[in-house]
């Protein structure tokens, strides 16, 4: 058992159980950064309601959205590190791991906070359909975005996150992964979104994707329709080239925008202690 606060020593134990041989591509990784994102990516900044204060995907309004489908192997993943550290509130280890696995994985390092609660306040409970939907287009991505208060450029930097991990048929229907090397984080989803000649194609269970085959290395990597819609669309295309000839530009937004995404409705005092919790209700237990 870890001292209270000692966020250092959960960054040790996380790390540690990133190497999974069994699953998916060996890493634990990739859905790790899929369960930040969607912890926090709720967030609507009108209303301020969702976000990751209060980890509320462990309950079945939440968990239960179908964009959320596959992510309990995130949780799984996560039990025995909250059981080793009982102090640790689920919301900070989520958005934690998702830091962690990044930095892990070879990207950049990202600043990051504690202090978010488990309390799950119900009157500002999400509705389901507030992430974004994989088979649309620009004008989807930016009304799911904006939502949260990001602009064109962090839609793009966001969106890189697809160099790691796959697409599962059996959680969004999506098949395959984006790049070669799914465990590595780098710019080369942007490197291959314009370099590579991209083809629809309808799955066996009738969704589209868009696919490359190599025949040399028989293999085949997919983008999602809303990947390619950044291509398309000329303001996002713009930073999408910028991404790919860039590599250290794109560590460095992609930095300031993940921090900026696990700190959606987190509000802090001058010392960085977060005021808008309940710790009496909910803070240091679940
Ligand atoms: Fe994503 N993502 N994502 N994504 N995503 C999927 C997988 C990952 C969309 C759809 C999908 C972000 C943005 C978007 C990751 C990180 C981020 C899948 C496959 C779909 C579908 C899920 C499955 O079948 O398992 C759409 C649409 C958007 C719109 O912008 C953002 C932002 C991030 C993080 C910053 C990661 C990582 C994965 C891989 C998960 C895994 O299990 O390997």
């Amino acid at each position: 058992m870890s001292m209270n606060g000692d966020f250092k020593a959960v960054r040790k134990d996380i790390a540690k159980l990133l190497h999974q041989p069994e699953y998916d591509d060996g890493s634990a990784g990739p859905v790790l950064v899929r369960l930040a994102w969607h912890s926090a990516g709720t967030y609507d900044a009108e209303t301020d309601t969702g976000g990751s204060n209060g980890a509320g995907m462990r309950y079945e309004h939440e968990g239960g959205d179908p964009a959320n489908a596959g992510l309990q192997h995130a949780r799984v993943f996560l039990e025995p590190v909250k059981a080793a550290h009982p102090w640790i509130t689920y919301a900070d280890l989520w958005t934690l791991a998702g830091v962690v696995a990044i930095e892990e994985m070879g990207g950049p390092s990202i600043p990051w906070q504690g202090g978010r609660t488990d309390y799950v306040d119900d009157s500002k409970l999400p509705p389901h359909g507030r992430l974004p939907d994989g088979a649309k287009g620009s004008d989807h991505l930016r009304w799911i975005f904006y939502r949260m208060g990001f602009n064109d450029q962090e839609i793009v930097a966001l969106s890189g996150a697809h160099n790691l991990g796959r697409c599962h048929s059996d959680r969004s229907g999506f098949e395959g992964a984006w790049v070669n090397n799914p465990t590595r984080f780098s710019n080369q989803y942007f490197r291959l979104l314009l370099s590579l000649q991209w083809k629809e194609k309808t799955l066996k269970n009738g969704v589209k994707q868009f696919v490359n085959y190599d025949e040399d290395t028989e293999t085949e990597l997919m983008m999602l329709p809303t990947d390619i819609a950044l291509t398309q669309d000329k303001e996002f295309r713009s930073w999408v080239e910028l991404y790919a000839r860039d590599k250290e530009r794109f560590f460095e937004d992609f930095s300031k925008v993940f921090a900026k995404l696990v700190e959606l409705g987190i509000q802090r005092d001058e010392n960085g202690v977060v005021t808008n919790t309940d710790n009496e209700r909910g803070g240091y237990h679940s």
